[in-house]
Order: structure tokens, then sequence, then C-alpha cells
């Protein structure tokens, strides 16, 4: 196989890098110090988490001159995500770090007004001067995980000789892609935008995208403003989940609560089996599931901490599913077998080592948040959530909400958030409403609430919340659509709403009627009702934009 060379600087989550390069048929070798880049004929640069951290890292470990060496030698240069913003000067991010300066320019955040930020999702990666720019395609979408962008206006980069691709999310324009010559820097990961990705990937290790730029070179000329394309690119994100657990013959399955009781109502009672993680993730990603969430729903107790089985799952399942993989189940400092302490950190940094994009946290996010509080809303940066997302950056982060509701006959009954229902009243015909966090899979309700609690870990530095519910869980019932508005106006990072999705009428109902950025559906999935692919197309007959799987 012939050979690319990837930058190893700690950026992160590099396997699904590995093995998408792989996959497009080329074999990987590290670059471990800055003299071995002159050793490399085609480089990548991969770029995960913070501008300020990727750059510092870079300059410490004296990479910048090497790399600045290798592209101004014309040699194939390829940087991703963190790594596109790491080509400009500088950014608002960490204004006092210097960029590697090819494209002088200022990345500046995504306004939050009226927003979720971070931008999470598929869009457009759109080049009007060239359409099939290193394999993009127009009609394609590109999965984005990012806070900074560089905004796009027609004319000037391409007037420093620049082919520019553009995304647009809530109004505004941003380069998700520019090229010149043998050098592509994406704002997308094409490692984690399927089909779409890889055909990018191949086109630069192959060089097939480099000879068709310098055949159509762009020109500031060829450029006009009605070429800025403005309309809306980011696609409704509908995401598979996979409780995972060990039956009591000891089997790994992939199981299904009604209200997070995953034990069968007659015959014993014995844990619901509904089939195998790893082809289950694979059948979900061929049906064009946006992402795959794992949840670890007993955390595999009474095993070695490095031998945890979700780890194998994400490695066999990222060798053949290329879009984000999310895990959760455990993620909190914790005592091995062998007595020796192991740090939430660490178990996130086995994840991601292992094929991982994001670690989810559930019942630790809820102590951390509650002794937030108790110490009057002082972040002393020992939480798991603060320490993985300095490491990882915020998108790397979810918090995952199991809340209870809690009626309640007038607001003033209570000191939580509440909001009056028109979804039922409660036992008693309450009329008001609150819902309450829960740990340990629903078992234990503490005092706090998820306008709490999604406060809280959003300050921590969370990146996106995994909205559950535990009275919807299973009933195929359809969204809390109240639960998801009152969490959506409580936070600026982008929601999931999950639990109780029957069929695709209700993703169509809680992205009409809440402003939610993604929908999560489990039951009506494993028990093959409907397919991803027919939520899908649902959502596009009712004129929601969807992702298509391109095979
Ligand atoms: O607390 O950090 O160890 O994480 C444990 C994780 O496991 C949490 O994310 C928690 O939500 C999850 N979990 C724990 N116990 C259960 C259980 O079911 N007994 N599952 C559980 C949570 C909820 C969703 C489900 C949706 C959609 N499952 O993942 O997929 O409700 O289901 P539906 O579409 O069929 O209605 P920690």
């Amino acid at each position: 196989m012939p050979k690319v060379h990837l930058l190893d600087y700690v950026a992160g989550n590099v396997r699904s890098l590995v093995n998408a390069i792989e996959k497009v048929g080329y074999e990987v070798e590290w670059i471990r110090s800055p003299e071995e880049v002159a050793n490399a004929a085609t480089l990548i640069l991969p770029g995960v988490g913070h501008f300020g951290h990727c750059l510092s890292q870079l300059a410490s470990a004296g990479y910048v001159p090497a790399i600045r060496a290798h592209i101004d030698a014309g040699k194939p240069f390829m940087s991703i995500c963190v790594g596109l913003q790491a080509i400009f000067s500088s950014s608002a991010e960490d204004p006092a770090q210097p960029g590697l300066s090819v494209i002088p320019g200022t990345l500046d955040r995504f306004d939050d007004s009226s927003k979720s930020v971070p931008h999470i999702g598929w869009n457009n990666a759109s080049c009007p001067t060239n359409p099939t720019l290193y394999g993009l395609r127009p009609t394609s979408k590109y999965y984005y995980v990012h806070s900074y962008k560089y905004p796009y206006t027609p004319g000037e980069l391409e007037s420093l000789g620049w082919a520019v691709a553009t995304g647009t999310y809530g109004g505004e324009t941003f380069v998700g892609a520019v090229a010149k010559g043998n050098m592509l820097a994406t704002q997308f990961h094409p490692e984690k935008s399927g089909v779409a990705g890889l055909r990018v990937l191949r086109a630069f290790c192959d060089g097939s995208g480099a000879a068709a730029l310098a055949a159509h070179p762009p020109t500031a000329t060829n450029i006009s403003a009605s070429d800025l394309i403005t309309q809306e690119g980011l696609t409704r994100r509908v995401i598979a989940c996979l409780d995972v657990r060990t039956n009591d013959n000891g089997d790994l399955v992939v199981t299904k609560g009604d209200q997070y009781d995953v034990r069968e109502k007659t015959g014993g009672g014995a844990v619901r089996n509904l089939g195998k993680p790893v082809d289950m993730a694979r059948r979900y990603y061929e049906q064009g599931a946006d992402e795959i969430t794992f949840l670890n729903i007993t955390s595999f107790r009474d095993c070695p901490v490095a031998d945890l089985p979700m780890l194998e799952i994400l490695r066999r399942t990222s060798e053949t599913v290329f879009v984000p993989l999310t895990v959760g189940g455990g993620i909190r400092d914790t005592i091995d077998v062998d007595g020796s302490k192991v740090t939430a950190l660490e178990i996130a940094t086995m994840y991601f080592k292992s094929g991982a994009d994001k670690v989810s946290i559930g019942s630790d996010a809820v102590i951390a948040a509650e002794e937030y509080y108790a110490s009057n809303a002082t972040l002393f940066g020992n939480t798991a959530i603060e320490q993985i997302s300095k490491a990882y950056g915020n998108q790397a982060v979810v918090v995952s909400v199991d809340p209870k509701r809690v009626y309640v006959s007038k607001p003033d009954a209570t000191r939580h958030a509440t909001f009056r229902t028109t979804a039922g009243r409660g036992p008693k015909g309450e009329e008001y409403c609150w819902y309450a966090c829960t740990i340990k899979g629903g078992r234990e309700t503490r005092d706090l609430d998820v306008v709490e609690l999604t406060q809280a870990v959003e300050a921590m530095g969370a990146g996106e919340i995994l909205l559950n519910c535990i009275d919807k869980d299973g009933t195929n019932s359809g969204f809390d659509l109240e639960l998801i508005s009152q969490v959506k106006s409580a936070v600026r990072i982008p929601v999931i709403a999950s639990s109780g999705a029957g069929n695709p009428g209700h993703f169509q109902e809680v992205f009409e009627k809440t402003t939610t950025d993604a929908a999560l559906g489990a039951g009506m999935f494993h028990r093959g009702e409907y397919t991803v692919q027919q939520v899908k197309d649902f959502l596009a007959e009712k004129g929601l934009v969807v992702r298509q799987f391109e095979g």
C-alpha cells in the first residue's frame, strides 16, 4: 500500500482518520518529530479541539518551521478541522496565539444569539468555481463540528489563488474547505463524512484532486456575488442509539427498556436481546444514520478498565462506520479491579483511542453540577467535563440527562424551574411540573432540575446535551416537546432530543415544534418497525432537509 504521513502531536481521536485513510487504500506512517517531516511526501495534519492548544503544541514541539517548509516546497499537505483553522494567521479563540499564516485572516466565533454553537452536523462544502474540488460534490453533505470559522467573502481568498468551498449555518456563510495546488484544508471531518468524505481523502491521497485543480485554477474574476451560497445547508440530524449491556448469559447485547426497565415482563424477566452492537451500528450507518451512540448502561462492572468490552466494540465499529461515534456509561473517576485509580480523563482517552469521537457523561455530570452550585457556581477545573473538554475540545463532551417529570400544584410549590403542562395533568390533577435529574440509570432521583444541570454543564465546557426522558423512554408515544423546549431555552449548546420516538412522524413533530438540534431513536429501529432511511425519506417528503446515505 502507498504511504501517507500523519503528524502525531496528540490531537485527540485520530483512529477514525487512520481507518478512513486505510479504507481508501493508503498506509499511515506517523511523524513523531519535526525532523521526520522532511521525509514525508504527503503530510496530513489532523486537528481536534482548541486553536491555541493545537498551535501551541505544534510550536512547542518545534513543528511550525517544518510544516511551513513542507508547504512552501509545494508538497501535498492536508489539514483537517482545527488543522484548517491553523493555516490562518489567528483566531478569536486565542488571539495571542499565532497561526501558521499561510492565509492572512482571523477566525471568529459563530453568533450564538439565535442558534446553537458549536455548529454540529452535516452541511455543505460547495465550491462554485470548482464544483468537484478534491472530490467534493455540491449535492453531498459533510460532517462539521466547530465553534469558530473563517467567514466567507466572495473573491477574497480566490484573489490569492485559493479555491473555496462554503457551508452556511444560521445565516453565516463560512469556509468549509480551501485548496491551492497540492494543499487542501477542510473545516469538516472527511473521515466522519461517510462515502462523501472518503472521496475527498482519496482525491487528496492519490493526487487526482490537485491535478484537476491545476487544470482549472480559480480566479477572483470568475466569482460573483451571486455565487455566495447563503442557503442554509445544515441537515436535520437523525441519530441511532444502542443501549449495550451484558445479558444473563454474559453476552454483550443491544437492549432496550421501557422507562429504563430492560427486562422482559414475562418468562423469567431476562434482559431483552435485540442484537449485536457492531452489526447493528453498521446497519444503521448503511441506512443513513448521521451518528451512532453507544450507551454502556451497566458500566460492565468487575472488569479491568483497559479490557472494557466497549473498547473492542468501538474499534470494530470504527473500521466500517464513517460517521461520528459517541460512547457513554461509566465515565467517571474510578478504582480499577486491581485497586489502582483511573481518572475519567483516562477512561475517555481509551474510548477516543478506540474510535469514539465524543464521550457522554451521565451520573457524574449530575454530581459535578450539585458541587458547582454548592460552591456558588465556582469552576475548579477538576471535573470530568472540564478535564475532557480541555484536552479534547468541548465538542467531544456530551452530557446525557436522564430526567423524570415531577408534578406540582403551583409554580411556587418548589424552588425548581416549573412550567404549566398541556400534556396532561398529574395524578392529583396538578397542572405544573418540573424535571428532576437522576443518576445510576434512573434509579436515584436528585434535588436538581434539568435547567440547573444543563446550565452548569454548559459552564463547565460540555459541547452538547443528550436529553433523554424516563417518562417517555420506550413508550413510542413521541418526544417530550415541553421538556425539550425548556432545555433549549436554557442553553446555547446543541440539544439532542431522545426518548419516545415511535414512528417517522415523531421526528417531523420534534423538528417542527421545537428548535432541537438533532433527534435520536432506539427501540423503533431495533425492533425493525422503521429504518433510519424511512425516517429520512419521510422528513424529506415533508420538506425538511436531510442527508441521504451515499453508497
Ligand atoms: O451514568 O455516566 O454511567 O451513563 C449511563 C448511561 O446509560 C446514561 O447515558 C443513561 O442514559 C444510560 N442508561 C442507564 N440505564 C439505562 C437503562 O435504560 N436502564 N439507558 C440507560 C438510557 C435512554 C436512551 C434511549 C432513548 C430512546 N437509554 O439511550 O435510547 O430513551 O429510546 P426510545 O427511542 O426507544 O424511546 P453514566
